[in-house]
C-alpha cells in the first residue's frame, strides 16, 4: 500500500498545495477540511492523477469530529500513515487587546492550538504503533516574533512553536520526526480571512513585493519529508526575500 499523508485545512493555501505536491510524489491522501464541496472538487481532480484520496469533513475545533474521523480510517491505512501536516489555522482580526473580539480570539485559539492538539492526540498513537512518522506543524513568523495588533494570533503561533519542541521530546523514542514550519507573508486566503472579507485591505498586504506562494512552502515541506531516515529538519523559517522580519518588508510602492 502507498504511504499515506493526512493534511488538515486541505482545501486552500498551504494545505491544498501540499495535497497536490505529495500526490505528485505518489502519496495517498487523507484530507480533512470543513468545506465539503471544495474537498470533493479537490478529490476528483487529484484522483485523475491515479492517486487515492480520502476526504473527511472535519472541523478540527470539535474534538468528537476529529476522533470520529481518525478512528474511521481502516487499519491498513493507519499502518501506512506516515506524515501528518497540522496545517488548519487562521488569523481573525488585527488590533489591540483592549478592543479584541472574544469570538475572534476563541476561533484562533480553538483552531490553531486546540485543533492541532486534538488531531495530534488521535494521530500520534497510530504513528507510535507504527514506530515511524513525521509531523509538520505549520506555525508562522508570528510564532517567532510579536507585532502590533497580532497579540492573540501571535500567541497561538508561539504555542505551535512550543508544541513542536514538546512533541519532539515526547516522541523521540518512537522514531517520529517533528518539523516546525514558520512562514512569513504567504499570498493566500490568509489576509481575506483575517480582515473578514475586506479584499482591498487583504490585497494591500501583498502589494509592492513578491510574497511567498503556498507552493513555495509545500515544496519546502516535501524537501523536509524526503530527507533520509536518520535526519530531521527541526525548524524552518521561510521568508520572502523582501521580508526581513514580521514587520520589515521592502516594498517598491
Ligand atoms: C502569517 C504571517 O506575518 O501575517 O502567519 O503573521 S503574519
Amino acid at each position: 500500500m502507498a504511504p499515506h499523508i493526512l493534511i488538515t485545512g486541505a482545501t486552500s493555501g498551504i494545505g491544498e498545495a501540499c495535497a497536490r505536491q505529495f500526490a505528485k510524489l505518489g502519496y495517498s491522501l487523507i484530507l480533512f477540511a470543513r468545506r465539503e464541496e471544495r474537498l470533493l472538487r479537490l478529490k476528483e481532480e487529484i484522483e485523475k492523477m491515479g492517486i487515492t484520496v480520502i476526504t473527511l469533513k472535519v472541523d478540527v475545533q470539535i474534538e468528537s469530529q476529529v476522533s470520529k474521523a481518525v478512528s474511521s480510517l481502516p487499519v491498513e491505512i493507519k499502518q501506512s500513515l506516515i506524515i501528518l501536516i497540522n496545517n488548519a489555522g487562521l488569523a481573525v482580526g488585527k488590533g489591540p487587546i483592549s478592543g479584541g473580539i472574544i469570538d475572534d480570539w476563541e476561533r484562533m485559539i480553538d483552531t490553531n492550538i486546540k485543533g492541532l492538539l486534538y488531531v495530534s492526540r488521535h494521530v500520534v498513537p497510530i504513528m507510535q504503533a507504527n514506530q515511524k512518522g513525521h509531523i509538520f506543524n505549520i506555525s508562522s513568523i508570528a510564532g517567532k516574533e510579536v507585532y502590533a495588533g497580532g497579540n492573540v494570533y501571535c500567541a497561538t503561533k508561539h504555542a505551535v512553536d512550543a508544541l513542536s519542541k514538546a512533541m519532539r521530546i515526547d516522541l523521540v523514542q518512537d522514531n517520529i520526526k517533528v518539523t516546525n514550519i514558520a512562514p512569513g507573508a504567504v499570498e493566500s486566503e490568509f489576509s481575506i480571512v483575517r480582515f473578514k472579507g475586506d479584499e482591498e485591505l487583504a490585497k494591500s498586504v501583498y502589494e509592492g513585493f513578491d510574497a511567498l506562494n503556498p507552493g513555495d512552502v509545500a515544496e519546502t515541506i516535501v524537501f523536509a519529508a524526503t530527507r533520509p531516515a536518520h535526519m530531521n529538519l527541526n525548524d524552518i523559517t521561510i521568508m520572502p526575500t523582501a521580508q526581513a522580519s514580521a514587520t520589515v518588508i521592502h516594498k517598491s510602492i
